[in-house]
């Protein structure tokens, strides 16, 4: 042991380190499956930071256990330890490091927000022909109270360097009530409780509140914005992965933003497309039906209506009302529901 030099272990310890450290980086499972073209980016950089991340951990808690052990007082040792000083290079060196991985990592992160979009929302006007086909459409959309944008919103994740100058292929405007997503397809005047996109599109959002600030977030897409009152903003992004993923309000929005959640299906386009037309023959009726009793809540709604679920606006229900579906879960009755509810 005492002949090999400190130097060799320090070398053996730093290759080590750094190989645990880059393997631990790419091979943990804390991120669920990408399936988004900007998916890949956030996570190559979230990789990096975590391998750093590793790595240090790996020096200090290594170095303090070394030193527990190695350094540890001996039986009948009542001596005073070593008085260090300082060291200047030593100083130098721990603050030079970590400010070329800090500048490292801002440098990175810019390039990959810019390959995300992030430089250019709004940067080609963008118009969506909304002339409606069906004679019933053109009424949902005014009922839906849908802003149909002309241009697309100035805020957010735009086009991509590499779809600058084109439109996008799919525009739906999303949005946010307290406590739900709506989303319109401006092309079809299709509403919907849930987004349905293809696969490979490139799709762009309009978002929108109608209350207060939502955060529309899919996890799965590595992607995050906020829905403002007022203030449009825009998500574009490609799906890569056809499946069901959630969608979740990410900004606290009120008493039941945790329930604020619903999903995105990722179809293949033949799947896109026959979803488009039953949809389209489905709402059309709705709205057939819709004129003769003009009051019923779901006239308002009509965006939850393609689930073929009758769900209300939650917004006018009272809590126990909206809450009657989660207790049952919970093994509460709906007369304990209304007397907890009194009480508040
Ligand atoms: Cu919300």
């Amino acid at each position: 042991m005492e002949q090999i030099p400190v130097s060799l272990w320090t070398l053996v310890a730093g290759i080590v380190v750094t190989a645990i450290s880059i393997w631990i980086g790419h091979n943990h499972s804390l991120l669920p499956i990408q399936a988004s073209q900007q998916a890949p980016l956030v996570d190559g950089f979230f990789n990096i930071m975590f391998t750093i991340a590793i790595a240090l951990f790996l020096v200090v808690e290594g170095t303090i256990l070394i030193f527990l052990i190695k350094y540890r007082r001996r039986r009948g040792d009542d001596t005073d330890g070593v008085r260090v000083e300082g060291n200047v290079p030593l100083e130098i060196f721990w603050t030079a490091i970590p400010s070329l991985i800090v500048l490292g990592l801002g440098i990175y992160s810019v390039d990959v927000f810019n390959r995300m979009g992030g430089f250019e929302p709004g940067s080609h006007p963008h118009s969506v022909a909304h002339v409606a086909q069906m004679p019933g459409t053109a009424i949902a959309a005014t009922l839906n109270n849908t802003s149909e944008p002309t241009a697309a919103p100035e805020i957010g994740i735009g086009a991509s360097p590499k779809t600058l100058d084109k439109p996008a292929d799919l525009v739906v405007n999303v949005q946010g009530i307290q406590y739900a997503w709506l989303f319109n397809y401006p092309e079809t005047g299709i509403s919907s409780g849930e987004l349905h996109i293809p696969v490979g599109a490139d799709v762009q959002l309009n978002l929108s509140a109608q209350d207060v600030i939502h955060s529309f977030w899919v996890p799965n897409f590595r992607l995050k914005q906020d829905a403002l009152p007022g203030i449009p903003t825009q998500l574009r992004f490609v799906a890569t992965r056809p499946g069901t993923y959630p969608v979740v309000c990410a900004e606290l929005c009120g008493g039941y933003h945790g329930s604020m959640r619903t999903q995105v299906v990722v179809h293949t386009p033949e799947e896109f497309d026959s979803w488009l037309t039953e949809n389209q023959i489905a709402q059309k009726q709705d709205l057939h039906q819709a004129v003769a009793v003009s009051e019923s809540p779901s006239w308002r709604f009509p965006a939850m209506e393609n689930s073929r679920t009758r769900r209300a606006n939650p917004a006018d229900l009272s809590p126990s009302e909206f809450l009657a579906p989660h207790t049952h879960n919970m093994g509460i009755d709906a007369a304990t529901l209304k007397s907890l509810v009194k009480s508040q």
